[in-house]
């Protein structure tokens, strides 16, 4: 059963009412009654994906086009899908890897809005469904390094977050973009907790933020975000150790100053500012010379040599030239 339950006609079929079965009918039915093309599928993906939340099947497909983004895929093997949804740091949901897949499921991703504030010429919240009609979606598959020493290869399906900075175009005052993400105590067990401030805050310089390849994410593996990978929208940075990649965004902060990030609060002597994934620079209490592929943990698996900015130097390189890259980590 299809209801109606917004005025501008989105629509979402009833969750007590789906079955295996209807989820196909029902989405076939939600992609006649949307307009047609990749925002249209999108959208009605969208609203079958939340309504499959509590069942164990796959998620709605989120199909990207092929990016024509320079350096936007690498040929590596891709990480299992499996691995990638069940071994990840999201400590909204607990501090242990396996606690997001096991805890997100209360987090609720419909309605949801982005507020865009402070230095820009169009503030205001934006709707999810209008967020995912801005710019056609991309298939992208990134590096992802975590600054503990693991790394993962996942398609991400979104587009530049550039493509949204320009239509709200912010004022020649804005130097950074800060990047705030939901802090929901009664839908998020930690946040409350003292492992961090909440809410989980990142930040980008304006021009990395602008950069092609830093990607507004609402899919992976060809699906809507699993809720444990920051559903419904995220960033991906992938010249940055994954925590600069904030999930679960509900405010996107134009400013003039550089913003206090949840990480460089907690342990500033530890996590910079820049994060740039960086061999040559080791954590305080570790190296950052090498690093594990989640799913090649067997015992003969080798160390991988980690990549100066996670392998994509070449795009990147340039909006650090002349920067002490030890000072600035
Ligand atoms: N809101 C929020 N975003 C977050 C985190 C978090 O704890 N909370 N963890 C970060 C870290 S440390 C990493 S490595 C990546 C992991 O993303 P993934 O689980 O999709 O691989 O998300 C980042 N984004
Ligand atoms: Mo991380």
């Amino acid at each position: 059963m299809l209801i109606k339950t917004r005025d501008d006609g989105f629509v979402h079929p009833q969750s007590s009412e789906i079955t295996p079965q209807n989820i196909y009918r029902d989405r076939r039915q939600l992609m006649r009654l949307m307009a047609g093309g990749v925002a249209g599928a999108a959208l009605a993906a969208w609203a079958v994906r939340d309504a499959r939340a509590q069942m164990p099947a796959q998620g709605a497909k989120l199909a990207g086009r092929k990016s024509s983004v320079s350096g936007a895929s690498t040929m590596e093997r891709i990480t299992d899908f499996k691995d990638a949804s069940s071994y990840n740091n999201f400590y909204e949901f607990g501090t242990d890897k396996s606690d997001p897949a096991r805890n997100a499921h209360t987090l609720k991703t419909t309605p949801w809005t982005v507020g865009i504030e402070g230095l820009v010429k169009k503030p205001g919240n934006y709707a999810l469904e209008d967020l995912l009609k801005l710019s056609p979606m991309e298939e992208r598959v990134y590096r992802l390094r975590c600054v503990e020493g693991w790394s993962m290869v996942i398609p991400w399906v979104g587009y530049s977050v550039a493509e949204l900075i320009k239509k709200v175009e912010p004022l020649g005052s804005a130097k950074y973009v800060e990047f705030i993400t939901l802090a929901d105590s009664k839908t998020m067990p930690y946040v409350g907790s003292r492992v961090l401030n909440w809410p989980y805050v990142e930040g980008l310089r304006m021009d990395e933020a602008m950069h092609p390849l830093t990607l507004l994410a609402f899919g992976m593996y060809g699906e809507v975000l699993p809720k444990q990978n920051g559903a419904p929208l995220r960033l991906v940075v992938p010249w940055k150790y994954g925590f600069k990649s904030g999930k679960s965004l509900v405010k996107i902060r134009f400013t003039d100053k550089q913003p206090a990030t949840a990480w460089n609060v907690a342990a500033p002597q530890e996590y910079g500012f820049y994060s740039n994934v960086n061999p040559l620079v080791d954590h305080p209490r570790w190296s950052q010379a090498n690093e594990r592929r989640i799913g090649e943990d067997g015992l003969f698996a080798k160390k991988r040599k980690t990549l100066m900015f996670n392998g994509y130097e070449a795009q990147v390189g340039q909006l650090y030239a002349g920067m002490d890259l030890k000072k600035y980590y």
